[in-house]
């Protein structure tokens, strides 16, 4: 697990758990507050399974198969990588595969979450004030080529 940049100044709270093996190391608790929505995100090679598995108030809702995320909501994304190689999560647009990030990133300065194999961990973001349409995607190599990429939305 490594973090490119550390969230700052983000509404954000972030644990991450390693499944066996003793890594057990919660991040930072930045905010605490009600959780509006919960969402799973399967992480395999090379794809994303997203599934909404609690929503109070539309915070998070599949439509035509993409994620809609409300802004203003608190939502807890439960990832797991159950695939044989290490996956990391991106979210934002405008791909730039040769540094591994994207140019938009709604999230600022939080930048990616890397798991390893058989690990999980609960990221907590608040959703920003910026409507309209995201992506998340993997950057480990050949990984976004391969299609570990799913759109998102941000609305009001
Ligand atoms: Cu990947």
């Amino acid at each position: 697990m490594h973090f490119k940049k550390y969230l700052v100044g983000v509404a954000i709270v972030v644990s991450l758990v390693g499944i066996g093996a003793g890594l057990n190391k919660p991040v930072m608790a930045h905010k605490v507050g009600l959780i509006d929505a919960e969402i799973e995100l399967g992480m395999k090679d090379f794809t994303f399974d997203i599934k909404v598995l609690r929503s109070d108030g539309g915070a998070a809702e599949m439509k035509d198969g993409v994620l809609n995320l409300k802004v203003g909501k608190t939502v807890r994304i439960k990832m797991k990588n159950t695939g044989g190689v290490r996956h990391d999560l991106h979210l934002g647009k405008d791909a730039d595969k040769g540094n591994e990030l994207y140019k938009n990133n709604p999230f600022f300065p939080y930048d990616m979450f890397e798991l390893d194999v058989a690990s999980k961990g609960d990221l907590t973001l608040t959703i920003p004030d910026k409507p309209g349409d995201w992506e998340l995607g993997c950057f480990q190599a050949g990984h976004y080529e391969a299609g570990m990429k799913k759109p998102f939305k941000i609305v009001k």
